[in-house]
Order: structure tokens, then C-alpha cells, then sequence
């Protein structure tokens, strides 16, 4: 039999080839977002305040409060000055260029689900100064176009292929949302500018920030250009021979820093900084899932064991490490030093969906869950205009949200994220119907001709109930697989570093029209085969108990200390709702919990309450008085949306791991 394990000859456009092990392809394809209608009380009213607010903080900061716009604005006026004489110079920092594109994304996103001419007039008014700044040939940069066109391309580390990796993601969102070329034929010029200077038989390159080749992937969806899949195939290629040069940036000496030590193919451990791996990986299981290289999927399961079972902090944050952003060793993950950069998170969104989609297992959503509502949705305030680029899990009151960043990476991330957040709701086959997250929406599936309009209702995270119905005109046969988290069935995270304390073992409940479901579990999703007609209501009801997290005890910051979480949330006790104090409070064994929804508070959301002794320290600095209090814990994402406050998620078990100074 030959079966999956036959070998392929990939061409390259140049004649090199690569030889590849063909592997399936995905799965199952995620409904897209502009397919999606969110309806969810939960994430609705964050998407609507990307839409009227975080975009407008970010085209302010973007074309008023900073030079970003500007820098464009200047190559057009300047490409045509006669060598020699002296233009206009950059502003800002190298990698500027990335977040106009990145806010073009999310506003491209954003106008599927909120039309709005005067963004979308904004949108074209900055496409029209990117394309005036296009060189001849192709190349885009403001950093090289203003003075020093010359050293381009010179210096791996210098983000050229970063910026424009971004400007494809813009070009191809822009054009998917409205229609326009505009932006699509500026990225295609650029790709292909750079797919003349690089590739087999020509210059080598290894990208300084890994993100053109998941972009490259994305171009190859519109356009169907194979060139572009195979470039990003080469770019992947390109790592671990020692090939980079230039860097004159300092903190690229390292080859882990940016995962060039070993080729992409025989990675075994995670390394370095963090945006940049989630980055390379997500592009390595986009060309894994077209090109049947299943080399690169054996690494990817094992450097994301390395993640998920030794690196990961509990909120799903990534990069404990503010030296590299990025990792460290293992079982290295501080609280309160934490660095877990909200890209970090928005990446770790990314690939564990692409994982997700190659393998079908639910595990990886489990992971893309706990990133999402707790690292990534944690980096955007309640208000929408304020960010956070690292994310502790513990702060002596120190750490606040800000408008805007020297290196502005995240804002735009996060916006872009929650723009598309519709993406990561629904897979589907020819055979059936997946529902990975539990988001109020509707959408309409097609299994052959049959239509099939499906609804979910919900209030997760704050209840457990899941309703889906169906809608078809006509009985259809597929296959739902609805996910079971793995936090409903006993298992904190995948891998071990974190288990349940207390597990109460209530469990999941599925029911058809009312009645229990006959269901099947495959990896990880209840599975229900079945013909379906119209007005059938699946209904899965998830335990919101709060469960105890314990860590490993290689994690030596949270021994004898608990974290709470329930449904998808890990909670957090932070000063503003305990006196001002967070670090006072013993969590006692067997604390019993008491939880409400608190429509007025933090735009409403389940506190989870339970008595705690509390220590207070005398003036003489000596004497200790402990007194019980009622001390109530709020979702980590909604922590420091009241100013500046201590706040933590490891609870202290024991006095002797109090710290009383806060
Ligand atoms: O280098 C571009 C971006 O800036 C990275 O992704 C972030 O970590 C920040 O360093
Ligand atoms: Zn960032």
C-alpha cells in the first residue's frame, strides 16, 4: 500500500526541488469570519469597541501622534530626487511600517462586520500614500526609501520582509473585505520583487522576523500563484544553515532568538523570541497543510509540547522573558516579571488553530481557548483604547495600561485578532460541521447542495449551556463534532504542568431536542452522525464549577499557591476590589467559593467570592494581625481597568508566601 506515505517531487520556479512526504491536508477548513455574524454577549460588544474605538486609537496614534503615516508621505515626495542630492529622513524605528499595516488589517476585518464609509475612506486614503511610496521595482520601505536605499536588503535582522509579510496580510484582507486591488497589486509587486533577489539559485535569506512566510501562504489563497507558496516553502528552507547575515541589531546574535539554529524540519524544542515562533510556526503549518511536508508537522508536534507542557504560563501566555521577549528555560515562569506579550498571545491564537486544522484534535483549541479570553483578550482594556503590552500575572500595582508604545506591535494585533474573531468559531468538511468555540453566532454550512443554517446561543464564558440548532430545508446527513473542552473533563492544560486540585467531576451533558444524545468522543469532540432536520437543537451543558489550578512543582514561583479558574477564565484577586490589597490573603483548602454575575461591575462579569484570612502587618512593622475576609476574585483580562492596582492569579496556600508590603 502506498497510501499517505508516497513521495512527491516539489518544483521550485527555478528548477531546485525539494522532495516531501505528502501528508493529508487539513482536516477541515475554518468557516471564515465574513461568514460568521457574532452575536455573542460576551465578545459583540469587545468587537464593536475595536470597531468604534481601538481603530480610532490607532489610526490617531498611527497618522497624528507619530510619524508612521508620515514616512510614507515623505518616499513619495522624495523617490524621484536626483542621486546625489539629500531627501527627507525616516522617523521612528524600522519596523514602523508593520502597524499601519497591521491597523489596515484590522480595519479591513472590521468593516466586514461594521460597514463604515469613513474608515473605509481612511483606509483607501493611507492605501493611496503606501502605493505613492512604492519604488519602481517593487520594493517597499520607508526606513531604506529615505536615504538609505543603497543598504537594502543588506541586513537580515532589519525587518524589510517583517513590514511587508504585513502589508500582504493587509493587501489580501483589504481586498477579500472590499473588493479593492489597489493594496493587493502593491503586495504582489512586492512579493515579487522579492521573489526576484530571492529563492533557489539566487540570494539566500533567512527572515529576521518570521512573518512573511505565513503572509506569502495567505497571497497564494488570492491569487493562486504557486510562486508565492513555494517562496514561503524556501523561507522555511532557509533556517538553521547559517545563512543570516548582517544584524547589525544587537539582540539577534543569538540564532535561537529568531529559531535559526536548526532547519524548521528537525526542531525539537522551543527557543528564543516568542512572536517570532508563533509566527514561523503558523507559516510552517499553512505550507505544512499544502504541501503535504510532514516534516514539518513532526517538529511542530514536538516543539508545541515543549510549549504547552513546559513553557506556558496558565493564562496561555507565552515568553516569560523580557530580555529576548521570549522564552526562556523551561519551567522558568515568573508572575510578576512575566513578559507574555500580548502578540505572543494573539500568535499562539494563530498556530494553535493551524494545528487544530491539520490534525483535527481539540486540544489545540483548548490551548487557542485559554490564550484568547485570558493572554490575548487581557492586552486590550474595557475601554478599547488602552493596551498592554506584557501581561504578569501578578503586580505590585506598578503595571498599567497605555495608550500607545515606542514599539506599537500590539495594539493593532489585538484589533485584528478580535476583528476576525469570527474565524476561529466553526470548521467544516464535506462530512461535517465542527464548533470549536462557544460563541454566540450564526452562519450557514453547505454539505453538498443542502444549506444549512446553523445558530449558536450561548452565554459562555459565564454560563455552561451551548445551544445549537439547525436549519436545513431539507433532512441532511453530517457529522457534528462539538469540543469538549478538556477543562470540562478533568484536564487543566494538555500535558501536566497544570491539574486541577479539586476536580468535582460534574460532568458535560450533551442532549438532542431534550433528550440525552448518542455521541461518540473523537479527539476530543462529541461527535454526533446523524441526519438532521430543521428546527433540531443540540444542547451541550459545560460544569462552571471553579476549579483549584496547582502547577507543576518545577514551577517553583507558584508552589503552595492555587489559581482559580472556571469555565475558559482564570481568575485573579486585584486591589480594587479587596481594599486596595492583593497580596494580603490566604487562600485556605477547601475554601468554599461563591460565584455571581455582577452586571454593573467591569461590564459585567462572574466574581467568584470566598472567605480568606488576611494579614495585616502593624506600624511597629512586628506585631501581625490576620482577620477573615470576603475576598473577591474578577477574570484576569478585566484586571487594571481601574487604575493602578496590585493584583495576582497565584494565590498563596501558606503565610510563609505572603507578601504584605503591597
Ligand atoms: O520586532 C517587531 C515586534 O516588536 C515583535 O514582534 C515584538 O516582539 C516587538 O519586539
Ligand atoms: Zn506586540
Amino acid at each position: 500500500m502506498i497510501a499517505k506515505k508516497f513521495i512527491y517531487l516539489m518544483v521550485f520556479q527555478s528548477g531546485v526541488s525539494l522532495l516531501c512526504a505528502q501528508a493529508p491536508a487539513r482536516k477541515f477548513e475554518p468557516v471564515n469570519f465574513s461568514q460568521v455574524t457574532i452575536t455573542d454577549s460576551f465578545w459583540k460588544p469587545t468587537m464593536d469597541k475595536v470597531a468604534t474605538t481601538t481603530l480610532q486609537a490607532c489610526i490617531y496614534q498611527t497618522e497624528v501622534k507619530t510619524p508612521r503615516i508620515r514616512n510614507f508621505e515623505k518616499v513619495a515626495r522624495n523617490k524621484n530626487l536626483p542621486a546625489g542630492q539629500a531627501g527627507e529622513k525616516h522617523e521612528g524605528i524600522f519596523y514602523d511600517d508593520s502597524d499601519v499595516y497591521k491597523a489596515l488589517e484590522a480595519i479591513a476585518y472590521s468593516l466586514k462586520n461594521h460597514p463604515d464609509a469613513a474608515l473605509e475612506k481612511k483606509a483607501d486614503e493611507w492605501i493611496d500614500k503606501i502605493a505613492a511610496a512604492q519604488l519602481p521595482d517593487g520594493y517597499i520601505g520607508t526606513y531604506y526609501s529615505l536615504g538609505r536605499l543603497q543598504e537594502r536588503w543588506t541586513d537580515m535582522s532589519m525587518h524589510e520582509d517583517y513590514n511587508g509579510g504585513h502589508l500582504l496580510e493587509a493587501a489580501v484582507a483589504y481586498y477579500n473585505s472590499t473588493g479593492k486591488r489597489k493594496l493587493l497589486e502593491v503586495g504582489v509587486k512586492f512579493a515579487d520583487h522579492f521573489d526576484s533577489l530571492f529563492g533557489p539559485g539566487k540570494r539566500h535569506w533567512v527572515t529576521g522576523h518570521q512573518e512573511l512566510e505565513l503572509a506569502l501562504v495567505k497571497l497564494y489563497g488570492v491569487t493562486k500563484d504557486k510562486r508565492y507558496l513555494n517562496l514561503s516553502h524556501w523561507l522555511l528552507e532557509e533556517r538553521g544553515h547559517k545563512y543570516a547575515k548582517g544584524y547589525t541589531w544587537t539582540d539577534w546574535k543569538d540564532t535561537a532568538y529568531a529559531q535559526d539554529v536548526v532547519q524548521v524540519r528537525e526542531q525539537k524544542e522551543i527557543t528564543g523570541h516568542a512572536v517570532r515562533a508563533m509566527y514561523l510556526y503558523t507559516g510552517a503549518a499553512d505550507v505544512a497543510a499544502l504541501t503535504g511536508d510532514e516534516g514539518y508537522m513532526k517538529a511542530m508536534n514536538a516543539v508545541w509540547e515543549d510549549v504547552v507542557y513546559r513553557n506556558m504560563y496558565v493564562t496561555g501566555g507565552i515568553g516569560s522573558s523580557g530580555s529576548n521577549e521570549g522564552f526562556s528555560n523551561d519551567y522558568d515562569l515568573p508572575n510578576e516579571q512575566a513578559y507574555c506579550e500580548t502578540c505572543a498571545s494573539v500568535g499562539m491564537v494563530f498556530w494553535n488553530q493551524r494545528m487544530n486544522l491539520l490534525t483535527g484534535e481539540s486540544k489545540f483549541i483548548d490551548v487557542l481557548e485559554k490564550s484568547l479570553y485570558n493572554g490575548a483578550r487581557d492586552g486590550l482594556s474595557l475601554s478599547g483604547d488602552l493596551f498592554f503590552y506584557g501581561n504578569p500575572l501578578a503586580s505590585n500595582g506598578k503595571h498599567f495600561r497605555k495608550e500607545w508604545f515606542g514599539t506599537a506591535c500590539c495594539p493593532a494585533n489585538i484589533a485584528r485578532l478580535v476583528a476576525s474573531l469570527g474565524d476561529y468559531v466553526y470548521g467544516v468538511s464535506d462530512k461535517g460541521l465542527w464548533v470549536n468555540l462557544f460563541v454566540g453566532s450564526t452562519t450557514l454550512v453547505k454539505f453538498g447542495k443542502s444549506e444549512v443554517p446553523i445558530k449558536l446561543e450561548t452565554n459562555y464564558p459565564w454560563e455552561g449551556s451551548v445551544k445549537l440548532t439547525v436549519e436545513p430545508k431539507s433532512k441532511v446527513k453530517f457529522a457534528m463534532h462539538v469540543r469538549i473542552p478538556g477543562w470540562a473533563q478533568g484536564e487543566a492544560a494538555p500535558g501536566g504542568l497544570y491539574t486541577f486540585e479539586n476536580d468535582s467531576k460534574i460532568p458535560f451533558t450533551l442532549s438532542i431536542n431534550g433528550k440525552p444524545a448518542v455521541y461518540t468522543m473523537n479527539k476530543g469532540y462529541a461527535v454526533v452522525d446523524r441526519e438532521w432536520k430543521k428546527g433540531d437543537q443540540l444542547e451541550l451543558t459545560l460544569p462552571m464549577d471553579v476549579k483549584r489550578i496547582v502547577a507543576r512543582t518545577e514551577l517553583k514561583q507558584d508552589v503552595d499557591r492555587v489559581a482559580l479558574q472556571r469555565g475558559p477564565l482564570v481568575y485573579c484577586v486585584e486591589g480594587a476590589d479587596n481594599n486596595g490589597k492583593a497580596w494580603d490573603l490566604i487562600l485556605p483548602d477547601n475554601a468554599p467559593f461563591k460565584t455571581s454575575f455582577q452586571k454593573d461591575l467591569l461590564e459585567g462579569v462572574v466574581t467568584i467570592q470566598f472567605q480568606a484570612p488576611t494579614i495585616q502587618v502593624g506600624k511597629d512593622g512586628l506585631s501581625v494581625n490576620t482577620e477573615v475576609k470576603t475576598i473577591t476574585a474578577i477574570p484576569y483580562y478585566a484586571w487594571c481597568n481601574r487604575g493602578q492596582n496590585p493584583m495576582q492569579v497565584w494565590l498563596p496556600k501558606k503565610i510563609k508566601d505572603l507578601k504584605i508590603n503591597d
